[in-house]
């Protein structure tokens, strides 16, 4: 596998951010997104949008942290040390997004920006608790995917945003064209929830060329935090200069070994895991 370059001890790494909720099982949401960027060789700043009370069961409340305070660790972070890329997760509601689209656009955060922005728009857990108001989809849609580089969802969250049902290529088509009017860059149509198929294809689409990624299907129910770490990896690879398909490309198969080594964990679904890092020498192939 392609690693993304390393600084050497004592150097500044590269720095990214993520604006999203907690996960107090440690499992998906910022402790995924930190973990993944830690793995990857890269500095993790976050903003905490909510914070979820959750285990490997499910997600049981949440505390929505005030708009203003959202934005202002935002603004806080890029004046002073500086990012390559950003990424949202869970946003919770309206007035978290417009929050937090506003302070995008002032520091040069997006698709319009010098600061590359992947939009993962979480709408509920795997176990379908929400983590979005449902008023606030309107926001997702009109507000923050237009801001995007890179745009995430999972087939629930494009049924959700879109209307269309995925479930064959060319429902996924279709489903990436909807997503791409929205006004991001680029559209990713996940195909890792389309039990259907044996391969876990993405489509990605930048209102011109498909660009298929295909990847091999892998049987697990450990698989919390899998969307996380996919976009939060977009966003390392992203801050390291990368290309989108090639941001892509490299997140796919980060994502594919994390699903590889994850564990069981309580009663639940385990997380997927950034840990098999660990086990190979730095930089190593
Ligand atoms: O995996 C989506 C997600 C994002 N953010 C938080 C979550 C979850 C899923 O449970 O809890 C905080």
């Amino acid at each position: 596998m392609q690693y993304l370059p390393l600084a050497p001890n004592g150097q500044t790494p590269v720095r990214a951010l993520t604006i999203a909720g907690t996960d107090s099982g440690g499992g998906a949401g910022i402790q995924a997104d930190s973990r993944t960027m830690a793995m990857c060789g890269v500095h993790a700043c976050v903003a905490v949008a909510a914070v979820t009370v959750q285990n490997t069961v499910g997600v049981s409340g949440f505390h929505e942290i005030p708009p203003q305070i959202v934005a202002d660790q935002v603004r806080t972070v890029v004046s002073d040390i500086g990012i390559g890329a950003a990424k949202t997760g869970m946003l919770a509601s309206t007035a978290i997004i417009e929050a937090v689209a506003g302070v995008c656009r002032e520091v040069g955060i997006g698709r319009d920006g010098s600061i590359p922005l992947v939009v993962d728009p979480v709408a509920a857990s795997m176990h379908g608790d929400p983590l979005l108001h449902a008023e606030a989809l309107d926001a997702v849609r009109h507000t923050l995917i237009p801001l995007a580089t890179v745009v995430t969802p999972n087939l629930d969250e494009v049924r959700l945003l879109t209307g269309i049902d995925v479930n064959n290529e060319q429902s996924a088509r279709k489903a990436a064209e909807a997503l791409h009017a929205l006004g991001p860059r680029w559209a990713i149509v996940k195909g890792g929830h389309l039990r259907t198929s044996e391969q876990s294809t993405d489509l990605l689409y930048d209102g011109d060329t498909f660009h298929e990624l295909p990847a091999p299907r892998l049987a697990t129910g450990n698989d919390h935090g899998g969307g996380d770490t996919l976009a939060a990896a977009i966003a390392c690879a992203l801050a390291h200069g990368y290309s989108v398909p090639d941001a892509v490309a490299f997140a796919k198969e980060w994502t594919y070994r994390c699903l590889a080594a994850a564990y069981d964990l309580g009663a639940g679904h385990g997380p997927v895991s950034p840990l098999w890092r660990l086990r190979t020498g730095p930089g190593s192939a």
